[in-house]
């Protein structure tokens, strides 16, 4: 239960932060313009004395004083902004405003949030660290939950509840308690909290997580650096936080969000990054699947569409993560998913995946199409989410963004009735031969029903073709990729 449940007041204890200035200080001369704060990296540091006291005190708002350590990496978009003015004014501004309680950690180049932050542990002295974007506000008693849960065991991640602050008017939005999933690209996401939590009632209770979002997380110190820190072979961000959820469970701790604690974060209108943002998340994403997820790291190519060899991404040296998995005696992906997030889907009955194309017609790839559609299409290729087929052990043929821990992907359909491919939730369809194909690579897609071919044929419709039901001509199909060792399960 919660103690210390601040109920009094739901603004910020901390200043609001000006979300045109870099720094947390209205009045402040503005050091980046538009464009947002720099990507700061903030290691909060409660000395041992105020931990001792805070978890005794039964005050209702935490005065828990901080220890900062500060690195600063301005972000690759922002290559306008003079390093001059990260460096001055931001130590006046924690010299006079923190007098004696920051310290400024430097980076001699950018370095991206991952190991920004690594470095900023480096600094910190203290029995616990946390680890916070530069845009979040502390709410009252924020503090003493968590280090409470953290006195108790030290192996446990904890993750203060994340509230929302309008980017436009400064305001306080609480968002539902939450856990945070991800899907098989390992982008972040809120999820649902797990059945038993709510089956317990207690809403103030420690939620069970498989991950976290990142943005605020708090670790006893000298256990985050027997867990391996965040993985230094990650770039710029995205992914880190997946792992880092993934290694506690695997090896011997636990990640909970704690309800009782809240801080809340300024979601930015425009991230600080390239565009190609993605680049960097598929290339750390495929070390997680590499260290990490044994035979599930099928999961993550068939996601992301690109095959299990040869795909040219460099996902760096993953030997010291490996050696790290043996030393901690971890655990298999399998348990973690049994055990901590059921909710995925597990996709390791596929045999091929990625665009589907027709001998007659290879410019163009099956396309699940309008959403609210209920037929398959023809479209160009781009092999985006709409394109990304998918062929299972059981003779299924999928099509669309994998559903992860949501609504699935549609299944190809012959209902036996229309001459075009029906896309239907696959449980929902009862008749199992109906959605049954039989097809081998670059051989005709044949329906377990009817015995009618999946074929193009010309039409006076967009881009020239139509996919039909028809008598089997002949025509022929390919699935981009083939995954190596198909599972049955
Ligand atoms: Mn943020």
């Amino acid at each position: 239960m919660c103690f210390l449940l601040p109920e009094e007041d739901p603004t910020p204890l901390l200043d609001v932060p000006d979300p045109a200035s870099g720094l947390h200080h209205p009045g402040q001369p503005s050091l980046l313009g538009p464009n947002g704060p720099p990507s700061i990296t903030s290691t909060a540091d409660p000395p041992q004395e105020r931990r001792r006291r805070s978890t005794e005190s039964s005050r209702g708002r935490s005065d828990v004083s901080m220890m900062m350590s500060v690195s600063v990496t301005p972000p690759p978009s922002l290559p306008h902004v003079p390093l001059e003015q990260l460096k001055g004014p931001l130590e006046d501004y924690v010299n006079k405003r923190y007098p004696g309680l920051v310290k400024i950690v430097r980076n001699q180049k950018r370095e991206g949030l991952i190991r920004a932050r690594i470095e900023g542990w480096k600094a910190a002295t203290a029995e616990v660290t946390g680890f916070f974007d530069a845009h979040v506000e502390f709410t009252p008693s924020w503090a003493e939950p968590v280090l409470a849960r953290i006195k108790e065991d030290r192996r446990r991640i904890i993750l203060p509840s994340i509230d929302n602050i309008r980017h436009d008017t400064l305001e306080l939005e609480r968002y539902e308690n939450s856990a945070h999933g991800y899907n098989w690209e390992l982008w972040c996401m809120y999820i649902n909290p797990p059945r038993q939590w709510w089956d317990e009632g207690d809403t103030s209770a420690p939620i069970r997580t498989p991950a976290m979002i990142g943005c605020s997380f708090v670790v006893h110190r000298v256990y985050f650096g027997e867990l391996g820190l965040l993985d230094p072979g990650m770039d710029v961000y995205g992914g880190e936080n997946i792992e880092l959820g993934i290694r506690v469970w695997l090896c011997g701790g636990s990640m909970e969000v704690l309800p009782c604690s809240r801080v809340a974060h300024i979601a930015r209108v425009k991230k600080p990054y390239h565009s190609n943002i993605a680049f960097h998340t598929r290339r750390n994403a495929l070390r997680v699947a590499e260290v990490w997820m044994d035979e599930y790291k099928t999961n993550v190519y068939l996601a992301w569409n690109i095959p299990m060899e040869n795909h040219g991404v460099d996902y760096g040296d993953i030997s010291e993560r490996l050696a790290l998995r043996r030393a901690l005696q971890c655990r298999s992906f399998e348990w973690y998913l049994d055990n901590v997030y059921p909710e995925m889907r597990r996709y390791n009955t596929t045999i091929h995946y990625g665009e589907i194309r027709n001998s007659v017609a290879s410019h163009l790839c099956m396309d699940q199409g309008a959403k609210e559609n209920h037929t398959a299409t023809l479209h160009p290729c781009h092999g985006w989410g709409p394109q990304l087929g998918r062929y299972t052990t059981e003779g299924q043929l999928y099509l669309g963004p994998l559903g992860s821990t949501g609504e699935d992907t549609r299944c190809l359909v012959d209902d036996q009735t229309s001459r075009l491919p029906q896309l239907r939730h696959c449980d929902k369809v009862s008749n199992v031969k109906q959605k049954t194909w039989l097809f081998s690579q670059n051989e005709s897609m044949v329906n377990g029903a009817s015995g009618r071919c999946l074929e193009v044929v010309p039409a006076n419709v967009n881009f020239g073709h139509l996919l039909v039901l028809q008598p089997c001509t002949g025509q022929r199909w390919a699935i981009k990729n083939t995954m190596r060792q198909p599972l049955v399960t």
